[in-house]
């Protein structure tokens, strides 16, 4: 018997509905004669929830300019709205990631509100001590890791004001990356840098209420380009396990150097519990910023395989790790490409719920390499995106939001309302 008949998926806009269903019915047949629960997978797809940063709504540009895209929100009340939009039509996200100073919200109370509203909640916290941005000190030789007490107080004092206004908004956690480091040999003394941001991350982490967590960024290089205070995971676990249970290792997708292992890295961490979350995004040389999904989706995948396993088997919970965008909008629509990344993101996790766990397990032990291989290409080469589509669904959400997008012309009722040359807070 078809497993989905019966299933009337109530879409909101006019698509192929006959072509879903027929897609979803074949897809589940086969599923299930692989031992695969379809509506279970519908279920965890639905659940997931990953957060956009407030920083993603306009156009990012690189240091050689910047291209406006039009009607991108003016200030934090319409990037909740865009937040919002996105929200409804693809049911796969239901938080904002704020950036302190750019997002200060002058009323927190208001700005709860709003988000609420709109069915936002707020995620982790990221304070911002790689720029100057109007404070009496200069972050030019660093933060947390500068070689003036002075500066490094003024540091601290920072991150414990991001944490004061997170509490007012609810947040339960704190981002930090640091753009510390040195551009010459010889330029800083490179142990007591990395004490100095252990000893100011020691202060921070003692300003966290108990049910926060620390999420420590790494970064090989840029904007320092020969030494970076926390560059890699190792270093950033290092630091976690002097500052206590709560800090915990974030994987920046684009923070490392070409061709890392990264679903190693992830898997390393899950193993000491140290894995905080990640900033999703895809690269093809450094920190691209690109869209998740566009350049290396099968690294994405595994990655979720080792994410999947990881909590299987009690590395580490599940609802332990953090998920969020963190990707920079050049040329690209930045709702459409949010709208591509988190189902890029619900594809990877898709496909990686469809390895056959106990196969797998049977390839390793008995060193059936090529076994090994098929079971994770089965699932990766798997076409998921009915399962993906039927999640956003029944969630309420639009069968095709990039298409419900265009068609109801966002983009440009968002120029109507904000003009052309709207330019987001910080960017
Ligand atoms: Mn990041």
């Amino acid at each position: 018997m078809n497993p989905i008949q019966g299933l009337k998926s109530p879409f909101l806009y006019p698509m192929n509905t006959d072509f879903h269903l027929r897609s979803l019915s074949l897809l589940s047949e086969q599923l299930t004669e692989k031992g695969i629960d379809t509506f279970k997978v519908i279920s965890q797809i639905s659940t997931f929830q990953i957060a956009v940063p407030s920083w993603a709504l306009g156009a990012g540009g690189t240091r050689f300019g910047r291209f406006s895209i039009g009607g991108e929100p003016r200030n934090l009340e319409e990037k909740l709205e865009d937040i919002g939009l996105l929200a409804k039509l693809t049911k796969r996200t239901d938080a904002v990631s704020l950036h302190i100073p750019w997002d200060i919200p002058q009323d927190a109370e208001a700005i709860k509100q709003k988000a609420a509203s709109l069915g936002i909640g707020f995620d982790a916290m990221n304070s911002n001590t790689f720029q100057d941005y109007g404070q009496p000190l200069s972050y030019k030789m660093g933060s947390l890791s500068n070689s003036d007490a002075a500066v490094r107080a003024q540091a601290v004092e920072h991150n414990l004001q991001v944490i004061e206004i997170g509490k007012s908004l609810g947040s339960k956690g704190l981002t930090v990356w640091l753009a510390d480091g040195s551009n010459f040999p010889g330029q800083a003394h490179i142990r007591k840098a990395l004490q100095w941001t252990t000893d100011s991350l020691k202060e921070i982490y003692g300003g966290m209420p108990a049910d926060w967590k620390l999420l420590l960024e790494y970064k090989p290089y840029e904007p320092n380009f020969y030494h970076t205070v926390i560059p890699d995971w190792g270093t950033s676990a290092l630091i976690c396990r002097h500052l206590g249970d709560r800090a915990k290792v974030l994987v920046d997708l684009g923070h490392h150097l070409p061709n890392t292992n990264i679903e190693q890295i992830v898997a390393t961490l899950m193993h000491q519990n140290l894995l905080a979350g990640f900033h999703f995004n895809d690269s093809k040389y450094g920190d691209d910023d690109l869209s998740t999904g566009s350049v290396k989706p099968y690294q994405l995948f595994l990655i979720f395989c080792e994410l999947i396993g990881g909590s299987a088997e009690g590395a580490q919970a599940w609802d332990s790790i953090s998920w969020m965008i963190d990707a920079s909008h050049n040329t690209k629509d930045p709702l459409e490409d949010l709208i591509q990344a988190l189902e890029a993101i619900s594809q990877a996790y898709a496909k990686a719920l469809l390895i056959d766990r106990e196969k797998l397990t049977q390839c390793q032990a008995s060193g059936d390499v090529v076994g090994a291989q098929d079971v994770l290409q089965e699932a990766f080469l798997t076409d998921v995106r009915p399962l993906v589509r039927e999640a956003r669904i029944q969630s309420g959400g639009e069968g095709d939001p990039l298409a419900f997008y265009r068609s109801e012309k966002i983009r440009e009722k968002l120029i109507a309302k904000r003009g052309k040359n709207a330019q987001a807070s910080g960017l």
